[in-house]
């Protein structure tokens, strides 16, 4: 997968190099290049912004070196994502999306925004995602791209080495996951569930499927609600 990232702040991309998503592309799954949005300015002073048209706070990411710059980044295959706080909240289903797609294009701006022109003519030309990471403002989509970018890399082939933590994962699974234990069976006076010792894999699944829905009812009553009835058994319920 090739990944074109366009910031004001290129130095905030750093962390692109560390940690699984720097191994996939040591490994050349993935091919990431960063590019300084000011690349594409023609003035001495290299300005991004302006005032925003009708009045108000901020200052809005003038058109010109945006469109220069997705016109030199954009191939026949992009898909342009857009980190913002006015974007469809991201999932791990747009995640599996991205994954699937052989080039992105990070757009980051500031969070007063792009001049809406530039995302109304890239739509033209490319399938357009804004995303935002949940309800509340960051300074710009820099931290956004980080996030979306581990979130598909993990889902990349060859990536992870265990497929099944692919499938059992929270949030592919629709619940969230049971809590997990590792040795000592006990610490600090805190015995690891019996169960879990039992070694009767039935009784193990069923408990962690229990675990698993308490949790969500608890933590994420949303999640619960929206998980299709038919996956529910008497003992899902019972529970
Ligand atoms: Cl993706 N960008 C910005 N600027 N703020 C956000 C966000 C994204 N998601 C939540 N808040």
């Amino acid at each position: 997968m090739r990944v074109d990232v366009i910031t004001i702040f290129p130095e905030y991309l750093a962390p692109l190099d560390l940690s699984l998503v720097g191994k996939a592309r040591t490994a050349g799954t993935l091919d990431v290049s960063v590019h300084d949005l000011r690349t594409w300015t023609a003035d001495v002073h290299r300005t991004v912004d302006d005032t925003p048209y009708g009045g108000g706070p901020g200052m809005v990411m003038r058109p010109e070196p945006w469109s220069k710059a997705l016109a030199e980044t954009r191939r026949p295959d992009s898909l342009l994502v857009v980190p913002s706080p006015v974007g469809a909240r991201f999932t791990q289903a747009d995640a599996a999306e991205l994954a699937s797609r052989p080039h992105l294009i990070f757009a980051c701006g500031r969070y007063e925004g792009i001049d809406q022109r530039v995302l109304d003519e890239a739509a033209d030309l490319m399938p357009v995602r804004e995303v935002s990471l949940g309800d509340y403002v960051l300074f710009g989509g820099e931290v956004a791209v980080l996030v979306i970018m581990e979130a598909v890399t993990r889902l990349l082939p060859g990536v992870l080495g265990n497929a099944a933590s692919l499938t059992e994962e929270s949030h592919s699974a629709g619940l969230l996951e049971a809590p997990v234990f590792t040795k000592p069976a006990t610490w600090d006076g805190r015995a690891v569930p019996e169960v879990l010792r039992s070694g009767d894999h039935g009784r193990i699944a069923r408990w962690r499927r229990e675990q698993s829905l308490l949790r969500t009812a608890s933590r994420r009553p949303d999640m619960l609600a929206a998980y299709p009835d038919e996956l529910l058994d008497k003992r899902d319920r019972a529970a």
